[in-house]
């Protein structure tokens, strides 16, 4: 008998379907979480009577035990057991020590690879599985999605695949894609799931509208992080908040229910995997995650709790506009006023309130990376802008001091 333990994504499951297009009734296949492998596994080996059954073997794929049960699974595979686990996250190369562990992250011909891929070359390499061209679409899609290489390609039936995957249950996506590779010539959607993933995309839409409003940042250890609550679209969510606010280092996404969090960036200074591991999870450096111990509890949710959401820059703005040498006006989140302006070639000075700040920055998006960091400041509206400027042209009009103690263009009563 084969047996497969899987993660429960759209990569690890795509591996039990190939594992069923391959081995049919003869697989039992299981799709878990990381905490249900490990409990999976360490039943698997109480139970493993090696001289009764020779030719069991346990496929492992797109995800890793503990270091415990890595300890069991060597000693399983030292007394005759046959284990094999094909996995590409980075976290996971250690494995490579072993002999019955193949942890790849790139294929031989560059491309990075994901665990439906890897497997399927696994399959397709021993002769349990034929390549077809359906199964071929299929695998690339996954593999697209897995290493988020879609966006880059501009692949968008492999998002697609996955927002189909998430609309079904991991059973009928199962049983339909397993009939499909192996029926069908090539791999499509048909008419209906072309016209629910177009629903789909506008119900995602709304979601991230909603979700952008939700935003707080803080820094947490030396990194600026965006935190948000959302149990849908991860990867949609962290894409468009990562694109509008390239101040912040990484996204945060907590699911409180699910008891995890997921890091996301797309920065390249960042390496989520490395984040993920201060807390006791892994992943990839560009998405990873964790699940929400004490310590993520009280750093990403006690105590951001009470911030405001970060406020978005003002949009359709004719006057004050990024960039802008004269000056460039910007509210903090306690609603102080900063001014941007050129001081001399090369040099971008910072006012707070009216007020010289004593340190400059080179480039106008250093100088809005640190008051947006820092001060949580947005780009102020044309209205705010346009007041200032008159109330400053008013002033010194009537001779009276440039700057009022209250600051620059405030109001000074209400
Ligand atoms: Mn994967």
């Amino acid at each position: 008998m084969y047996y497969l333990y899987t993660h429960n994504d759209l990569d690890g499951v795509s591996c039990g379907i190939l594992a069923k297009c391959a081995f049919g009734d003869r697989i039992d296949v299981r799709y878990l979480s990381l905490n249900g492998l490990n409990h999976q596994v360490g039943k698997y080996l109480d139970r493993a009577v090696i001289q009764n059954n020779p030719d069991d073997l346990l496929f492992i794929t797109d995800l890793t035990v503990n270091s415990e049960l890595e300890e069991r699974l060597d000693q399983y595979v030292r007394a005759g057991g046959q284990v094999r686990l094909i996995d590409h996250h980075k976290t996971a190369e250690y494995f490579n020590a072993y002999p019955w562990a193949q942890v790849i992250l790139h294929h031989e011909d560059g491309r990075l690879a994901s665990a439906t891929s890897l497997f399927y070359e696994y399959l397709t390499h021993h002769e349990f599985l034929s390549r077809t061209e359906s199964l071929d679409q299929f695998v690339e899609l996954v593999r697209l999605y897995d290493t988020w290489q879609w966006e880059a390609e501009n692949k968008l039936a492999a998002k697609r695949l996955n927002d189909l995957f998430f609309m079904l249950s991991i059973d009928e996506f199962e049983v339909k894609m397993v009939e499909r590779l192996q029926n069908e010539p090539s791999f499509t959607f048909n008419d209906f799931e072309e016209k629910i993933l177009d629903m789909e995309d506008h119900k995602i839409e709304r979601y991230i509208r909603r979700k952008k409003r939700e935003l707080i940042q803080a820094f947490i250890g030396s990194e600026c992080v965006g935190i948000v609550h959302a149990e849908s679209y991860h990867s949609e969510l962290a894409s468009e908040l990562g694109t509008i606010y390239p101040h912040l280092d990484y996204i945060a996404i907590l699911n409180m229910g699910g008891r995890k969090m997921s890091l996301r960036t797309n920065h390249d200074h960042i390496d989520v995997s490395s984040v993920a591991m201060r807390y006791g999870g892994g992943g990839h450096a560009k998405a990873s995650g964790c699940t929400m111990s004490d310590v993520v509890f009280r750093l990403f949710v006690e105590e951001t709790f009470d911030l405001e959401p970060i406020r978005g820059d003002a949009e359709r703005n004719r006057f004050n506009v990024k960039g802008t040498e004269t000056g460039v006006l910007y509210e903090s989140s306690g609603e102080d006023m900063i001014y941007v302006y050129l001081s001399e070639p090369g040099k971008w000075s910072l006012e707070w309130n009216g007020e010289l700040l004593p340190f400059q920055f080179s480039t106008f998006a250093d100088a809005e990376r640190h008051i947006k960091r820092n001060y949580g400041a947005a780009l102020a509206r044309d209205e705010a802008f346009v007041k200032m400027m008159t109330e400053y042209m008013y002033q010194i009009r009537m001779g009276t001091p440039l700057l009022n103690s209250d600051g620059l263009g405030r109001e000074t009563s209400s």
